[in-house]
């Protein structure tokens, strides 16, 4: 477990907007520390949380609701109190707060879908993006089903995470490799941004903010700009608009050292790290790579 050190108020960066999804508050496997230690670090004009934050379906079967997960939820409201506008935008394990949409308590908005001006003028669509996925639109048994083999896999990956700390090893998921292979592999993710990118260009938007698939990404797919929270159960990531407009994306680096702007330090698993980073800042190609890890060229600056 990382130490927890809430960052003092003064030392807070400013940013314009966080985007956060895909937390799963309520099971075992959200980082919620970590979580709260990212919220610490910044003062935000606005933060859109990304659907999934609460995960409703696991607390179906019973409740699991540590310290740790109020404490994500009392920095949100302190956030709130302290003028940042949060827009909690609602997903598919959330779905039981779309009853409520356009809800509105102070400066917190509950909905299911906004559009985000950055500060450079570009329309982003701001969507959890299940309403996306053909598997859970068309097929919930089989996102159900496919959702308990998630957590087996999470499980394992907590039992090998356990071992390789034990042994010195650092942080490496499991389930995030699998997923990488597995669904790139069925073109599952090509799929998805493909259909979203679709309905962006439909809509005469010039992005799109999601999540949902927990893969972070930053793309371009033709003319739209595509940006993927990513989640905080395996990878830890989210995005950053600064006050240019130049939008980041954000992850957290194991054991407390979350600073994006550090350089790879020597160990196995910082390389993992920035390994990830730069496939993540990626890239002048608009073809999605399924296969190959095609996307390794730097990002040209925009
Ligand atoms: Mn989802």
């Amino acid at each position: 477990m990382s130490h927890h050190q809430p960052a003092c108020a003064l030392s807070r960066q400013p940013v314009r907007t966080l985007w956060i999804s895909d937390v799963h508050l309520g099971t075992r496997d959200c980082q919620a520390e970590r979580l709260e230690e990212f919220l610490g670090r910044f003062d935000a004009g606005c933060i859109y949380l990304v659907g999934d934050i609460i995960d409703g379906w696991k607390l179906r079967n019973g409740i699991y609701w540590p310290q740790s997960h109020t404490n994500v939820i009392r920095s949100l409201l302190s956030m709130s109190q302290r003028g940042t506008e949060v827009v909690y935008v609602t997903g598919n394990h959330d779905e039981f707060l779309r009853r409520y949409s356009s809800l509105v308590l102070g400066n917190i908005r509950l909905v299911d879908e906004a559009v985000h001006l950055t500060a450079d003028g570009r329309r982003l669509w701001v969507i959890h993006g299940d309403q996306f996925d053909v598997i859970t639109r068309y097929h919930r048994w089989l996102a159900f089903l496919g959702d308990t083999a998630y957590g087996v896999t999470l499980t394992l990956n907590r039992w090998l995470n356990y071992w390789r700390r034990r042994w010195g090893y650092g942080y490496w998921s499991l389930s995030a490799y699998l997923k990488h292979r597995v669904k790139r592999a069925v073109s599952f993710i090509g799929e998805f941004e493909q259909a979203i990118a679709h309905e962006c260009v439909r809509r005469s938007l010039q992005g799109v903010v999601c999540g949902h698939i927990h893969h972070a990404e930053i793309r371009r797919l033709g003319n739209i700009e595509y940006l993927n929270c990513g989640d905080w159960v395996e990878s830890c990531t989210a995005l950053i608009e600064h006050s240019d407009g130049r939008i980041e994306l954000y992850r957290a680096q194991s054991d407390g050292d979350a600073n994006p702007a550090q350089p790879a330090a020597s160990s196995s698993e910082a390389q993992t790290e920035s390994f990830d980073q730069s496939k993540a800042a990626c890239c002048g190609c608009n073809t999605p790579s399924r296969f190959s890890n095609s996307c390794l060229r730097a990002r040209p600056p925009a």
